[in-house]
């Protein structure tokens, strides 16, 4: 009997969600960085096995928004959860106390009487004796609320451990189905999104917090051409959008020492993720009110619920 469905992960910023759905579909289709609110629209990943195959959803961490993008990040979550077969919650053992953040997600996920998998991620980090009580405490919590995990799995993404019970957990409680994805789809997200995408992960990781979560960033120009070798060669051309002109000056760095090495990291990840030698150039622009563009809301909104 073949297995075919839908998974959502969901937890707070940072607990691991989109290291995880890399891992489960083997191929860098989400940025993870150690800055909580790394992503921003829902990537859906799409793992096929002899037996089963199902799309999992990559969130947005839950969190309280402050503006509209944060509101419609968490617009996009609610639509993730609603639809779903399974949903992965996700926590992070190296935070064994529950707070109101993880709280308000249980009271939220009780509702929708959906079968909820535990994974307590990066038990690599912790005393394995430590555990148990973690497991307890979010257990007791949420049968206070009339809830039930269906599983509880304690993973170290980075360590590879327990995510073969993990795979095996989602696929018993699939339904049966057949396969609606050819074997070798892995992925909603698009190459230009990829890009965009990999720049950020480059901006938030070299950039002190306020900036990078202050800005977009645009492909301009995607046109594959033939280099002297013969090889193919895609030339990217990439905006940087920030809201103030000192993060503008602070993006590009002294000599435009910081440009210069945030282009240098994309471009080899670029290059490892999508097999190809890119010539890629960044463009750093201030627009004042970006983050309150409609059309730019609009798209993570769509992005979110499709
Ligand atoms: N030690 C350890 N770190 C991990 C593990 N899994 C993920 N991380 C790290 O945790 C940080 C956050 O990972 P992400 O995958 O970006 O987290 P996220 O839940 O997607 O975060 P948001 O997109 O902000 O909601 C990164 O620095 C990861 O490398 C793990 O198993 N062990
Ligand atoms: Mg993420």
């Amino acid at each position: 009997m073949f297995k075919f469905g839908y998974v959502t992960v969901v937890g707070k910023p940072n607990a691991g969600k989109s290291t995880l759905l890399n891992k489960l579909v083997g191929f860098k289709v989400a940025i993870t960085t150690p800055k909580p609110q790394t992503t921003r629209f829902n990537i859906k990943g799409i793992v096929t096995k002899d037996t089963c195959q199902f799309v999992i959803i990559d969130t947005p961490g839950i969190h309280l928004p402050k503006q509209k993008l944060g509101e419609y990040m968490m617009e996009g979550v609610e639509n993730a959860i609603s639809s779903v077969d399974v949903i992965i919650y996700l926590v992070d053992a190296t935070k064994s106390k529950i707070d109101s953040v993880n709280e308000d997600i249980m009271k939220k996920i009780v509702t929708l009487n959906k079968k909820v998998i535990l994974a307590i991620n990066k038990i690599d980090k912790i005393d394995k004796t430590k555990i148990f009580s973690i497991i307890e405490n979010y257990n007791n919590y949420f049968k206070s609320l009339g809830g039930n995990f269906c599983d509880i799995i304690p993973v170290s993404v980075y360590k590879n451990d327990g995510i073969d019970i993990l795979v095996n957990c989602i696929e018993n409680n699939l339904p049966e189905g057949q396969m609606e994805f050819a074997e070798d789809e892995i992925t909603n997200i698009t190459e230009r999104e990829i890009v965009e995408e990999i720049i950020r992960e480059k901006a938030l990781n070299n950039l002190d917090k306020e900036v990078p979560h202050g800005i977009k960033v645009d492909v301009e120009k995607f046109k594959e051409s033939t280099n002297k070798e013969g090889l193919l060669q895609y030339n990217i051309d990439v905006n940087i959008i920030c809201s103030k002109n000192s993060h503008k000056g602070i993006i590009i760095g002294h000599e435009g020492r910081m440009l210069k090495k945030i282009t240098r990291e994309a471009r080899i990840d670029i290059e490892n993720t999508l097999e190809t030698k890119v010539n890629l150039k960044i463009w750093v622009k201030v627009r004042e009110n970006w983050q309150k563009n409609e059309l730019y809301l609009k798209n993570i909104k769509f992005r979110s619920s499709n």
